[in-house]
């Protein structure tokens, strides 16, 4: 039976994939695993009942694996990862919550109004440590040579901020973190 997914159409662009990094994340993984699939886009501002019935807490992505709907991009990953273990994008546990900071703090400083509040400084730390994991383990990719899981996580919420922080704050990652910036670009 196909893998359907359903994600986050682009606000009024219904056409086009849109900026949620958890869906992105399911996408990446069934492309890296090659799985096929069959995509729905869905408008978040104006979901369809269809959508509300398989999703109700109302949030992409939502993949269906042998009849049955699964939430959360955690447990989507998971359950990729057993049904395809080939190629394998599990990474080494150590990694696992590498970076994992990264969003909630950048949620953070993108709400705050004010400039003086440690919300900047508390983003710049984690990004500081994801430069300095990257440094010294020469990457490309979180774990090395091969991209897993975690780079599948990261990856868009890095992307994610990037566009956001700029569009919203004028604010872009400091040139000093070059390892962030190298990671960004593979
Ligand atoms: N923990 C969930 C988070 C998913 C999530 O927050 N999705 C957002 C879009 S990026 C959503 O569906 N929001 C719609 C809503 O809350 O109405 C996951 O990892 O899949």
């Amino acid at each position: 039976m196909a893998v359907e997914i359903c994600v986050k159409a682009a606000v009024g662009a219904p056409d086009i994939l849109g900026d949620c990094p958890f869906s992105q994340r399911a996408l990446l993984t069934l492309e890296e695993k090659k799985v096929p699939y069959k995509r729905h886009l869905i408008n978040i501002s104006d979901k369809p009942q269809w959508f509300m019935e398989i999703s109700p807490e109302g949030k992409v992505p939502v993949v269906k694996f042998d009849d049955k709907w699964v939430a959360d991009s955690d447990v989507i990953v998971r359950i990729i990862e057993e049904k395809y273990p080939e190629p394998s994008l599990t990474n080494p546990p150590e990694f696992a919550s590498l970076g994992s900071k990264i969003f909630p703090s950048f949620v953070n400083f993108l709400k705050s109004k004010d400039p003086n509040d440690g919300t900047e400084q508390a983003l710049l730390e984690e990004l500081k440590a994801l430069d300095e994991h990257l440094k010294t383990h020469g990457g490309p990719f979180i774990a090395g040579e091969k991209v897993t899981a975690v780079d599948l996580s990261l990856a868009p919420k890095l992307y994610h901020l990037q566009v956001a922080l700029e569009h919203f704050k004028q604010w872009t990652v400091p040139e000093s973190l070059a390892h962030v910036h190298g990671y960004t670009k593979v």
